[in-house]
């Protein structure tokens, strides 16, 4: 297997690293052993799951107003998946790669070879009918799936159709659908005409999966309408997953909704009723802020992993939650954010694996509020890191990645075989 990082230099700084954590290691070991944790569980579980990266994160996102190019910025596709590599290689938590298509369409066979060349799986397709593209016939500025016109839905459905057929074509499993219809006025959108349309649209890209994949519809609050979206709240997602059939389940991006809202409660009634498909993890303060996962809140992002894990622990129904990152990287360098959020959500994960699930039921049953609380807190606070380093390094990755990276000289690497593309208006993707 191709590796775009030196081997040997990984190594070499795996060998000055490797004394120190392996202590570490046995000391949290130790602690794990105290509350009746075997540490080789938790490093099992942490070393066998692992995150998708979405196509678009590796380049330089930007906001509504601006964007400001990185170096070497991946050019295409395939520039795109040498980035993912390097990503996987030094992380080895993210073993697949999410295409976006209209922007990452390329001839299947040398999509499948790229990414076969690193070892690299494909996650779910994501379809795009929130943007008009060059020749595309109709416009979807009011609208794609639930458009008013006819003929517009039944462009954006044989997109998703024809997404549908790549992703078989490179052994994906999943289409997820966001759409950006919605209203900037009131009256401007019939409510119900318009989500009876979406239905529709909805049912007729359902017939089309194939048996053994899935449809994540995608609910966002808010933008780019501004006063009222048609796939809005996780509740009109809960009604379109249970409207077209079993294989349609609601994706949750963590960004898309409003402030303050218990995300961790909505992810328990989507098990709770078998409808939780997978995640768009990122962080945010304001809105949908795209920010680096486990920036702002990590705490949010360990409730939602402890309702993740109550469900794997109880063998909820239909349970398989896909994971993926889905935030926009404007100051920093997208390889090294994506590599420290897939991190995150590896330390999410490993914590909520620690929960005391049993003294947990014990102290809700007896109503004893602080105990349940620092139960949890518990499992929070402890540093699972040795963990997370240890899975990086017997499976071959970094010990510390951003280190690595930057020694490696990726980057200018890169930039000087990638020349700069002149850099377009608004970034926002
Ligand atoms: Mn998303």
């Amino acid at each position: 297997m191709d590796q775009m990082i030196d081997h040997g230099l990984v190594e070499a700084q795996n060998a000055a690293l490797a004394p120190a954590l392996e202590r570490d290691y046995g000391d949290l070991g130790e602690r794990l052993d105290r509350r009746d944790i075997a540490i080789e569980e938790v490093y099992r579980k942490v070393a066998a799951f692992g995150v998708a990266i979405p196509s678009w994160g590796v380049g330089t996102g930007g906001t509504r107003f601006a964007r400001f190019p990185g170096e070497g910025e991946p050019r295409d596709i395939f520039d795109k998946l040498e980035d993912c590599a390097v990503i996987q290689q030094l992380t080895r938590a993210t073993p697949s790669v999410s295409l976006h298509i209209p922007w990452d369409k390329a001839e299947p066979g040398r999509l499948k070879a790229a990414a076969e060349r690193f070892g690299l799986g494909f996650d779910a397709m994501n379809s795009n009918s929130f943007q008009d593209q060059p020749g595309q016939e109709l416009s979807y500025k009011f609208g794609s799936l639930s458009h008013t016109d006819p003929a517009t839905r039944q462009q954006a459905i044989a997109h998703n159709l024809e997404c549908i057929e790549i992703g078989e074509a490179i052994g994906s499993k999943a289409l997820t659908v966001w759409i950006g219809d919605g209203s900037n006025f009131p009256g401007q959108a019939h409510f119900a005409r318009s989500f009876e349309r979406y239905l529709a649209s909805m049912r007729e890209i359902y017939a089309a999966l194939p048996g053994d994949w899935r449809l994540f519809s995608e609910h966002k609050m808010y933008e780019p309408a501004f006063y009222s979206t048609v796939v809005q709240d996780w509740g009109t997602n809960y009604i379109i997953a249970r409207e077209l059939g079993p294989q349609a389940f609601c994706l949750v991006d963590l960004g898309h909704h409003a402030q303050g809202v218990n995300i961790e409660m909505i992810v328990s009634r989507l098990i709770q009723f078998g409808k939780l498909g997978g995640f768009h993890f990122n962080d945010s303060k304001y809105g949908d802020d795209d920010l680096d996962t486990g920036s702002i809140d990590p705490y949010r992002l360990f409730l939602v992993f402890n309702e993740l894990v109550d469900a794997e622990l109880a063998g909820a129904k239909d349970f398989a939650p896909a994971h993926m990152l889905d935030q926009s990287h404007n100051v920093t360098d997208p390889i090294e954010s994506l590599m420290i959020s897939a991190t995150e959500v590896q330390a999410a994960y490993a914590r909520a694996l620690l929960v005391d699930r049993a003294a947990l039921a014990g102290y809700q049953n007896a109503n004893d509020a602080l105990m349940a609380s620092q139960t949890l807190k518990a499992a929070f606070r402890t540093d699972v890191e040795p963990i997370l380093a240890m899975a990086r390094l017997r499976r071959g990755g970094a010990i510390d990645p951003v280190a690595a990276y930057r020694a490696s000289g990726y980057r200018a690497r890169v930039a000087a075989a990638r020349p700069a593309v002149r850099a377009g208006g608004g970034g926002i993707v």
